[in-house]
């Protein structure tokens, strides 16, 4: 006979299990901002075409063209650890996939939606094998999914550029598919985050942003999740939904108190298009230099081809970004930004008694930055240990650069000083 006795001691047990649970969850964020550095994929049938994932429906590829894409989808050169494997090369430590954009088309094979991959001629699942590659290779591994989904018909717009199209929808039905999706992408791939977007338009409410986050929490309390379920997306706030800030297309200003990642693509579109105009290695070594002395992680975006391959020179130029950043991985891994605001002509990082001045632009050999007040600099030196002359006095301090300089896209000279970097003020240029 079960006793009353025996019922509460169980309670109590299971409770107590739950709290050390919780208590145990570790909060992910300050690791995730140490990698500084993750690669976007923005990937779908929309490469058939070579136009914009989602924004090209109903423009550039008339809908019924476009949504019937996924029959000639068959990226057979797809092979997940290449693009692993590729990331990598780069120094770059996370990857994100778009498990679904805008269009509606999953990359997995979901119970939820039978527009999706297994029901196009590639039949594999891209995100399962993604994840597994990410996995193997001890890449963190992050999905993509859209709030905003113009292919279902519970979504009320069906066609951002004509509202004539429209119907009704149903978006408690469209956020039950939703969280079964989630619900699906979360337990089969267990991503470290989840990168959310499409909260702009209006049938999303703040509160629907809250449920879906607040959902996402309760399968996985450890799970990152962006800031782009809610309505507020330039601040975290009370408002605001999500743990982490994502600026688009630029890099986020200096901010010691909020996460945020910038999403910045390599060509100009997010999806593949041929002969798109690519960023030089300098524009790319320079943009992740001044992400992580914004005190943020840059999420580098690359799309795919229709045949599944990353385009030669993309991968080449991952390549040596990440031949730059076997020199100078110390002065973007694990540090924080500041204590400068990055200019145009540097931008600095720092960690421990090490202040990592990265250096864009230069008068001669010499460089003038605002001056720290009660520091010492006890030593100045290029990443080849060559000396660097300081000058300090209470106005400035002046750096005088050997006349030959190592690198052509960002030199950084490493200051080590009499105390923590890391605490202190933030010094404007
Ligand atoms: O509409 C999308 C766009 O296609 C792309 O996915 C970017 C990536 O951050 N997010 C939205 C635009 O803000």
């Amino acid at each position: 006979m079960v006793t009353k006795r025996y019922l509460i001691t169980c309670l109590l047990f299971i409770l107590s299990a739950q709290s050390f649970a919780q208590q145990t969850q570790k909060n992910l964020m300050p690791e995730f901002m140490d990698q500084r550095f993750g690669m976007f994929v923005h990937f779908g049938p929309v490469t058939v075409r070579g136009t914009e994932i989602g924004w090209s429906r109903n423009k550039e590829v008339a809908q019924a063209d476009y949504d019937s894409l996924y029959k000639e989808f068959n990226p057979v050169l797809f092979n997940a650890d290449a693009w692993v494997k590729a990331a990598k090369d780069a120094g770059i430590k996370y990857l994100v996939i778009t498990a679904k954009h805008h269009d509606g088309f999953c990359l997995w094979p979901t119970k939820f939606s039978d527009y999706n991959v297994m029901n196009s001629p590639f039949k594999r699942d891209i995100v399962g094998e993604l994840a597994k590659a990410c996995k193997k290779q001890r890449m963190i591994f992050g999905i993509y999914c859209t709030v905003l989904d113009w292919h279902d018909k519970n979504y009320p717009i069906q066609n951002p550029y004509d509202s004539t199209k429209n119907v009704k929808g149903d978006i408690t039905a469209f956020k039950a598919t939703m969280k079964g999706e989630l619900k699906e992408l979360i337990t089969k791939y267990d991503p470290y985050l989840l990168w959310f977007d499409g909260y702009w338009e209006k049938p999303w409410t703040n509160a629907d942003g809250r449920e879906i986050y607040d959902y996402t929490k309760s399968i996985n309390p450890q799970i990152l999740v962006n800031n782009r379920l809610g309505k507020v997306s330039e601040a975290l706030n009370n408002e605001s939904v999500g743990d982490y800030l994502t600026p688009e297309q630029r890099i986020g200003q200096l901010n010691m108190n909020e996460p945020w990642e910038s999403c910045i693509t390599i060509c100009q579109q997010w999806a593949w298009k041929p002969n798109d105009q690519m960023k030089s290695l300098k524009e790319c070594i320079q943009t992740l230099a001044k992400t992580a002395a914004g005190n943020g992680n840059l999420l580098f975006n690359v799309g795919p081809m229709m045949d599944g391959r990353i385009e030669a020179r993309q991968v080449f130029r991952l390549k040596e970004i990440g031949d730059w950043m076997k020199t100078y991985s110390s002065s973007i891994y694990n540090t924080k930004g500041g204590p400068f605001v990055p200019n145009d002509n540097f931008a600095s990082t720092r960690k421990g008694n090490k202040i990592y001045i990265h250096i864009f632009k230069s008068a001669g050999n010499t460089i003038t930055i605002p001056a720290l007040p009660n520091v010492v600099i006890n030593k100045a030196t290029l990443f080849n240990s060559e000396k660097v002359e300081v000058k300090q006095s209470g106005k400035n301090i002046q750096l005088t650069l050997p006349d030959k300089l190592p690198d052509d896209n960002d030199n950084v000279v490493i200051l080590d000083i009499n105390q923590d970097a890391e605490k202190l003020p933030v010094i404007k240029a």
